[in-house]
Parts: structure tokens; sequence; C-alpha cells
């Protein structure tokens, strides 16, 4: 389908006016086009054989000669020639947020931008301030917003991916074709985010495989249709890409395409210094190249010399190192966690009840949960008063009465106010089985005061666990300037844990941060933070945080059963 080539023409055409100042009638007859388009429920080409196009709204005479001959010729001749005149930096710059046609051409012609990196070092070099025609933030707004452009191109969440990943699979596994899959690259290797999935499978019929890929309704493009490799783009955008190998290469291929890239020019290094060779095919020995391995990745990296290196940590961070010496943790899992110390229920911003998010954990196989609403001074998300507070420790306890098979903690997700005290009194505070504090305000303070508040929360000897402790909404927000190094310190000379949020959009703190956590000695708890059931499943991608951080079992409170976990936060 050529709709959206079509649509985006029209965008660019609207761009390429506005940058020449055109009449704005005509810039957004070009725009309304493009939407409408974009929004078209069938085939462009199948509209243009009826000779329908001036049915679409927004399309008049000009603009459906202007479709019929791209789809006779493949070109747009006016495109073309306003292209020509157009430098192509110029349509870049106004892709950055809050930078319109008027400041980018002022900006080119002043400063001769020749790409984006270019007007970033300027921006960087102060040339742009004091410009005539340009206001006092305009500088600092467009280095934010080449920094958001470049960590937001092209990459999706891990849980974005996750899902669409599993479409694909589930899709494919249903054919008999299908002996072996598996997902690699970032998505296996548990990244935060991931660019592109990669899928592999064993089949003899690579050629059937390929036909019902490509022809999945997920499918908006097929971007590569080949005999044992194809990828396409679903209809959210993401592209997919699937490779059929055969059995005997299978575990060398997993290797391979799971990477990370600096993993495996190690893993090839280490080949090369035992004289054999290491590719997507296997590992092979001698002038004739024999292979002595490729069918399993336990046998891949045996013939290296090495033991089995779980995905998560293959980023070439000491891992090759570490499974040398045979000293490789052993991961934590996910059958490893026992409970939830962080979930919501009705009684603040969650949808359901304390008794429904308990059952639904029960489901799970957890042995507790802590209900962890939130404070008052939280209003926004109806943080509990000093009475309602009392009110639901006390409903708690009848519940647990009533309950059996899960234990239901009385919790709180308390308020670090702006001068580090609690936004409940220590009476209060000493009645709960947990706390958790987090910052909910003033994101933006200098990062010493952030630290401050964090470290005087962390000294208070209710505190159990930090949440959320850098604040990061990946997408949304940066994470804020506090001190990571400064709050693990304090957080073991306190006792205090971590948290390890499995909310996709934070998974905070991160998995380098849990690996400094680890090496401090600190503890940290993986918890949802769930508003609703759906949300336990998030605690896989808490635990993929975990793995990456090379956590164990022992690193992580949560593993714990209660009793246990009671006695350490009691130790405090
Ligand atoms: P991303 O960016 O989130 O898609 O990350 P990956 O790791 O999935 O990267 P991708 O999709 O470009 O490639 C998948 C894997 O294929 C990668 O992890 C390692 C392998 N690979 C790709 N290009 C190269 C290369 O040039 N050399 C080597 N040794 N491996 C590569
Ligand atoms: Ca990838």
């Amino acid at each position: 389908m050529k709709n959206l080539e079509m649509a985006r023409i029209f965008n660019e055409i609207a761009d390429m006016l506005e940058l020449q100042d055109e009449n704005l009638f005509r810039i957004r007859a070009y725009r309304r086009a493009a939407l409408n388009l974009e929004s078209l429920g069938e085939d462009l080409e199948e509209v243009v054989r009826r000779d329908e196009l001036r049915k679409i709204p927004g399309i008049g005479a000009d603009l459906a000669l202007k479709i019929k001959t791209f789809f006779e010729t493949g070109r747009v001749d006016f495109y073309e020639k306003i292209k020509k005149k157009t430098p192509a930096v110029l349509l870049e710059m106004i892709t950055i947020p809050g930078m319109g046609p008027k400041t980018a051409k002022l900006l080119y012609s002043k400063l001769k931008i020749r790409s984006i990196p270019d007007l970033e070092k300027k921006a960087r070099a102060h040339k742009i301030s004091g410009l005539p025609g340009i206001k006092d933030k305009t500088e600092e707004n467009i280095i934010k917003g080449i920094e958001f452009i470049k960590k937001k191109k092209g990459r999706m969440l891990l849980s974005t991916a996750a899902y669409a990943a599993n479409e694909v699979l589930e899709r494919l596994k249903r054919l008999k074709e299908v002996k072996k899959i598996s997902p690699a690259g970032s998505l296996r290797r548990q990244k935060e985010t991931v660019r592109d999935i990669d899928i592999l499978v064993i089949s003899t019929k690579p050629a059937k495989v390929m036909k019902t890929f490509t022809a999945l309704p997920q499918v908006k493009e097929v971007l590569a249709h080949g005999p044992t490799k194809s990828g396409i783009l679903t209809k959210d955008d993401i592209q997919v890409d699937v490779r059929v190998m055969e059995k005997g290469s299978f575990g060398a291929a997993l290797v391979y395409f799971t990477g990370s890239k600096a993993h495996n020019i190690r893993l090839r290094k280490l080949a090369i210094e035992k004289g054999l060779k290491v590719n997507e095919y296997g590992v092979f020995k001698g002038k004739r190249e024999k292979r002595i391995a490729g069918k399993t990745e336990g046998e891949v990296y045996e013939s290296l010399g090495l033991v089995y290196i779980p995905p998560e940590l293959r980023e070439d961070q000491g891992e090759i190192e570490a499974a040398l010496e045979k000293r490789l943790p052993k991961l934590l899992e996910l059958k490893d966690i026992k409970g939830d110390l962080h979930v919501h229920s009705d009684w603040s911003d969650g949808r359901y009840s304390i008794e429904g998010m308990a059952e639904a954990a029960r489901k799970r196989g957890y042995e507790y949960i802590a209900i962890t609403d939130h404070s008052k001074g939280l209003k926004i998300a109806g943080g509990l008063s000093n009475k309602e507070r009392l009110k639901q420790i006390d409903e708690i306890h009848r519940i647990n009465r009533r309950l059996k098979g899960i234990k239901v903690l009385a919790g709180a997700e308390v308020d670090i106010r702006d001068n580090g005290s609690l936004d409940y009194s220590d009476d209060i505070l000493k009645k709960l089985d947990v706390v958790i504090a987090a910052v909910h305000s003033g994101f933006k303070q200098p990062g010493e005061k952030l630290t401050k508040r964090i470290v005087t929360a962390m000294k208070n000897r209710y505190v159990d666990i930090i949440a959320h402790p850098t604040g990061r909404l990946m997408g949304t927000r940066d994470a804020y300037q506090i001190d990571t190094e400064e709050v693990l310190k304090v957080a073991k000379d306190t006792d205090t844990a971590i948290e390890i949020n499995a909310y996709p959009e934070r998974l905070d703190l991160n998995d380098i941060g849990c690996r400094r956590a680890k090496e401090l000695g600190v503890l940290l708890a993986i918890s949802t933070d769930a508003h609703i059931t759906e949300q336990f499943d998030n605690m896989r991608y808490g635990v993929g945080v975990a793995r990456r951080g090379w956590l164990e079992r022992r690193d992580v409170l949560n593993t714990l059963s209660w009793d246990k976990v009671r006695e350490r936060l009691k130790a405090k």
C-alpha cells in the first residue's frame, strides 16, 4: 500500500511551503489531504483505479492529479521540484520540538547550519543566544529538543517489543513447518528499549515460513522478502525480522543474533586465539573448517572454553572474563519472587479493591503483597489522610483474618516532602508493616537538594524502601539529577532497600544502578507499583533489569518469605 508514502509526500510539501512562507490555506490543504490519506480505510491504488479520488475529503482536482501521476510514474514532479530548492537540513530542523520555520530559516542563514549535529554544536557553543530575533530560552530549548529526538529515534519500550514479538511468535509457532522459534537481539537480552525485533526459526521449509510471516494480519509493509530472511513493518510501525536456519546452526545463530555486537566481537577474538572460527553457522576448526559446535548455545560457549552466558549478561561488561573463570552469578529468576511490596488499591489511585488485588496476587502464587497507597500530600493521586490511613490499617487486619493463602501487608507510599521530611509522623509509620518513600515533586530541583531529600528520608528508621529512586519516565522525563552513588551508599549505611520499579516506562533503578548497588551491598526490592491487577505481569521486566544488573536471589528482598522480610526490615 502506498497510502502512507503519499501522505508523507504531501506532508513534506506542506513543510517546504511553510519554509517558503507560502499561503496558509495552501499549506493546510496539503496537511489535511495527508491526514485523510493516512486514515483511508483501503488501498489508495484501488481508489485511483476506480477513478474516485475526488471522493476522498480534502482531495480536489489538483491533488487528485498529483496522486494519479504518482501511481503512473512513481513520482510527483511538484514535490521533486521544490525539494531541489529546499535545503534538506531545514526540513530536518523543523522536526525539532519547538523549532518553527522562522527560527529554522534564521539560524540556517545566519549560522550556516549544515546538519543537526552542527546545529547542536553551535547551540552548545552559545552561538545562538544573542542573535537578533532569537528569544533567550531558544538555545536551551534547541539542545533539549535535539536530545529528545536522539533518544526517541526509533526505540520502543521493552514491553512494547515483547508484546509485538509475542503476536508474531504465537502465529508462527502454529505452523507445523516451524520446529523451533526464539526471539533474539536486544529483546532477548531484556534491554530497556529495543530498536527492532529479531526472531530465529528452525525449519526445513523456509519458503513456507517466509510466506506465512510476510502475510500475517499485523503486517503493514513487507520491507524484504527473501528465501530465508524477511522483514516486515507492523501496523504499529514496528520492524520485525525473521530468519530461518537449519538445525545444526540454531545455537550459533542464536548466539550471533542475540548479540550484543560487542559480546560477539569478543567471542570471535577468543575463537581466533584458539585457532577456531565462529560465525552464525557454527564454530569451525582447522583448514578444512570442520564444524565442532553450532546446534545449541551451550555447545558454542563450551567450545570456546566458556560456561553458558545468559542473554541478559551479553554486553561485554565482564561476562566473558567471568565465564572463563567460572564465576558467573546464578541470576535471579521470576519464580524466585515471593511477593510484591508496592501495590495500589482503590483507596488511592488504584482501580481495584484491596481484596481484588490480593486475590489476583494469590492466583499468581505470591505469598504476600503490600498495599502501599499514597500519602496525604499527594492529593492528585487520592492520598490518604492520617485518619484514613489508620482506618485502612484496621481494614487490612480484618481482611487478613478473612483471606486464605495470601498475606496482605499494611504499607504506604509516603511522599518525601520538599525538606526531606515524611508525609506521616512516626507514630503512624510505626504502625505499618512496610514503608516505602518516594519523591513526587520538585523534579527540576538541583541534584544536591534532591539527593539530600532522599538521604534525609532514608535516615528515618521506619523507611524500608526508596521507590523509583531516579524518577525517570522513559520517553517523557529524564532521571532527576540525583547523586546515585551517594544515595546507594546511604542506603547501605542505613539498611534501606532500593526499589527496582517494574513499570516499563520506569525500570528504575536501572541495570547499571543495580550492578553498583550489588557491589556496595545494597538490598533491592523488585516491585510492580501495580494500579490494576494486569500490571502484576510487569514483574518480569523488573526481573529482567535485575538480571542485567547481575543480581542473584540473595540480592533481592522479595525473594524472602514474609517472616524473613520482616526480620530484615526490623533490623533497621
Ligand atoms: P537494537 O538496536 O535494540 O535492535 O539492538 P540489537 O542488539 O537487537 O541489534 P540489531 O537488531 O542491530 O542486531 C541483532 C544482533 O545481530 C546484534 O545484537 C548482534 C548481531 N549483529 C548485528 N550486526 C552485527 C555486526 O556487525 N557484527 C556482529 N558481530 N554482530 C552483529
Ligand atoms: Ca534488534
